[in-house]
């Protein structure tokens, strides 16, 4: 019997935001999110199974990893040793692709190809649908990079886990492409998660965030059918703005924004004004993705290198969902 598997998943950037839960266990979110894949930014993940082993182990590119970060995938490594019936210890080996230099978070990948792994390491019969659930319990983006291209992230039911999933938008021929503009790298003084419990229990405006966020998600989903790039780019950059809009309401107010995340996104407002369609999102962090076409993205690069150092400008195509490696 297999006793290991091997995984990789590619991250994903939301066009349509996830910020906020209604059920902080199940990480259940407030709104229904949609996101593109990478192909640039991946993590591969294989997790053995050692059951004579005490503890789970944790290798993070290569370097065993703490008490704190192995407890932290140990809890979510629960939910399929709960599921397979099987309480084996496992050893996990893990490897970000991600430039550095990219200051992109890698919980996304991170927990879906961790979820990939377990369930092959398991042999566990799940579907990619019902992995995704699993998946968002490690990270609520991590729900998205189950699949490549266009994913919507279905908030689902209630408090009912298994109706909160990921779910592959059909967008074949799309010529789309992220450029992203690194700011800074360093570690971000406010963690999502907290930034996220913050906004919702103190913004005045996060009623109004999640109301006009579920419209963004028919009117994107509509723009993708049609394939209208324009419109695609103009309601990401809308809606990523009105989230960093009710994180500026939270009590205190939060903002992820540096000096050079605004020099950024004037800087794609002025490409746009010379007519090359690139529309900007954020983050949790001060770093600026351009959603752009694939057939304009080294223009664009181009342009920003005049204020920009080269490394700081990392381009990505669309990456595909979940793969086990053997
Ligand atoms: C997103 N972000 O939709 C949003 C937009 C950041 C801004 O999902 O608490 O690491 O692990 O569920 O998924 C980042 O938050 O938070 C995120 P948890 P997560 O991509």
């Amino acid at each position: 019997m297999e006793n290991s598997g091997l995984c990789r998943a590619h991250t994903n950037i939301a066009l349509i935001k996830y910020w906020g839960k209604r059920d902080e266990n199940l990480f259940l979110p407030m709104n229904s999110s949609l996101s593109l894949t990478l192909d640039a930014f991946y993590t591969d993940t294989k997790v053995t199974l050692e059951p004579t082993a005490e503890a789970d182990t944790f290798y993070l590119n290569g370097v065993l990893q703490g008490e704190k970060e192995t407890q932290k995938i140990a809890n979510f490594i629960d939910l399929f040793r709960h599921e397979a019936n099987n309480n084996s210890r496992v050893k996990v080996e893990s490897y970000n692709h991600v430039p550095t230099a990219a200051g992109l978070a890698s919980s996304a990948s991170a927990f879906a190809a961790l979820s990939g792994a377990c369930r092959d390491a398991f042999n566990l019969e799940l579907s990619t649908e019902v992995l995704s659930t699993f998946a968002r319990r490690g990270s609520g983006s991590a729900t998205r990079s189950l699949y490549g291209g266009f994913v919507e992230w279905n908030k689902g039911i209630d408090h009912d886990s298994l109706s909160s999933h990921a779910i592959p938008i059909d967008a074949a021929d799309w010529d789309v492409a992220m450029l992203v503009i690194a700011v800074n790298t360093g570690e971000k003084k406010l963690s999502s998660r907290v930034g996220m419990k913050q906004t919702v229990e103190t913004s005045a405006f996060y009623p109004a965030w999640v109301e006009s966020a579920e419209k963004d998600l028919i009117a994107i989903k509509d723009a993708i059918q049609a394939q209208d790039f324009i419109r695609v780019g103009e309601i990401t950059e809308a809606n990523g703005m009105k989230m960093h809009g009710t994180m500026l309401g939270a009590i205190p107010p939060i903002s992820y924004w540096e000096p050079e995340s605004v020099k950024a996104f004037q800087k794609i407002q002025e490409i746009r004004a010379q007519g090359i369609p690139c529309y900007v999102t954020m983050d949790a962090g001060p770093n600026v993705k351009v959603l752009c076409q694939g057939s304009n993205i080294e223009k664009i690069k181009k342009i920003l290198l005049k204020d920009f150092k080269p490394d700081q400008l990392i381009t990505s195509g669309v990456g595909s969902g979940i793969q086990s490696l053997k």
